[in-house]
């Protein structure tokens, strides 16, 4: 079966995704998310320009052996851009191998293990009231996990917080739109007195017959995480994302000697390698590494495989800037893997939904990737050219003296 085209199409319905489109000589096609928020046309570059033409003539079931190929072959490892480029042909390759087989991916990776995928849906709010209408909306949509951001008094913008616009159609907030980047402002001590209070304000109104997360987006010092999750400790949430910036693996040792908040990281990493010692010292509880930035199916099913070793559960990352071709990915390996834990779903504008067809669906806080052969998502490259790449960039953050800290 071998390869007879690959070509990478930028569209930007709502938002920017780039997209593998592999064709076969036998006439059967595969789609990978080649999407990497605000650098999308250095992942375009990589692939049109280096991986494309290394495919032509060869053999699409040969997946593991591309993935070697393509990872061992390039000579310079990992990064966001090589591994994004690589989880896009790996994610088609196991596309085309489903539609060859007839087969939903899902059965391809050894079967469903469960019934349903559980999910996360975004909350947020300017005040705390805004913020626990937006928590009872998505109760009442059916949603049983919730993430829960709400603007810190004092600071101009927060982390998190949709735009009310954005909140009309449920779920989404776009971190940024722009040629330039917007600059948000950041106070460590305002919102470490305000986040402990904000749980105490949902855990009062709501009870504890939900799940709550809350994502800190690599802004603490290791002490810092350690004081919020102890003040955390008796909201009882699901999840604390990304306390510090986790390139530094060993600052979470300090972080686990102060608290039993459970702990999640991992979205921006690219490989196992980012968070090898995270997991075999057991310094996180969720390992939050996506299919489309961390090598793509054949990767991530690794990193999950490391992690049930060492009791890490999986909660992919499944934001609205990847496109719905790495989330339908992401929910078929969520119903294989024996330590699935939770899986992010921020849905797409209504634009996304006329350049891409999904089969996937949502009930009662579970989804389903569908019973399609292959991933179940279709792609149509004429509504794709109706919207052109729009130059985009997330934010910058900047403390009240003016400098640049995480965002
Ligand atoms: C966030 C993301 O979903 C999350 O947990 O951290 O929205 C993140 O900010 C974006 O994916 C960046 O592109
Ligand atoms: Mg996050």
């Amino acid at each position: 079966m071998k390869i007879t085209d690959a070509r990478v199409v930028v569209t930007s319905p709502g938002r920017n995704y780039v997209t593998l489109i592999i064709e076969t000589e036998d006439g059967v096609s595969g789609l990978g998310d080649a999407t990497l928020n605000g650098r999308e046309l250095a992942v375009t570059s990589y692939l049109r320009d280096h991986v494309c033409p290394l495919l032509i003539g060869r053999d699409a079931r040969r997946i593991t052996d591309t993935w070697s190929y393509l990872y061992k072959g390039a000579y310079w490892r990992r990064g966001p851009v090589t591994m994004t480029a690589i989880a896009a042909v790996d994610v088609a390759l196991w596309d085309i191998k489903g539609k060859a087989a007839g087969l939903p991916v899902y059965q391809l990776l050894g079967g469903a293990a469960r019934d349903g995928a559980m999910v996360y849906c975004h909350a947020s709010g300017s005040t705390l009231d805004e913020l626990s209408r937006d928590v009872q909306d998505h109760l009442d949509q059916g949603y049983l996990a919730i993430r829960a951001q709400a603007a810190i008094p004092g600071l101009v913008k927060t982390y998190g917080i949709a735009k009310a616009s954005d909140k009309a159609d449920g779920r989404i907030y776009e971190p940024a739109s722009g040629a330039l980047p917007q600059e948000d402002t950041w106070e460590t001590g305002a919102y470490l007195d305000f986040a402990p209070q904000m749980m105490a304000h949902l855990r009062h109104e709501f009870g504890y017959g939900l799940h709550l997360l809350h994502d800190v987006h690599h802004r603490l010092t290791p002490i810092e995480a350690g004081r919020l999750g102890a003040a955390l400790e008796p909201y009882r949430l699901f999840w604390l994302e990304d306390p510090t910036p986790a390139e530094d693996q060993s600052a979470y040792r300090l972080i686990r000697q102060h608290t039993t908040t459970p702990i999640a990281v991992g979205e921006v990493f690219n490989s196992i390698w980012d968070c090898q010692q995270l997991i075999t010292e057991r310094l996180i509880d969720y390992i939050r590494t996506s299919v489309a930035h961390a090598g793509g199916i054949t990767h991530l099913q690794k990193i999950f495989a490391l992690a049930d070793l060492y009791g890490v559960r999986s909660g992919s990352h499944g934001p609205g800037d990847l496109s719905p071709v790495a989330m339908a990915a992401a929910l078929h390996v969520d119903l294989t893997i024996p330590n699935f834990g939770l899986q992010e779903y921020m849905g797409h504008r209504p634009e996304a939904a006329e350049v891409f067809g999904t089969a996937y669906t949502f009930a009662d806080g579970y989804m389903h990737p569908g019973d399609q052969p292959g991933l179940g998502v279709t792609f149509d490259e004429q509504a794709a050219a109706r919207y052109p790449y729009e130059p985009r960039y997330l934010p910058v953050n900047r403390r009240l003296d003016g400098s640049v800290h995480d965002w």
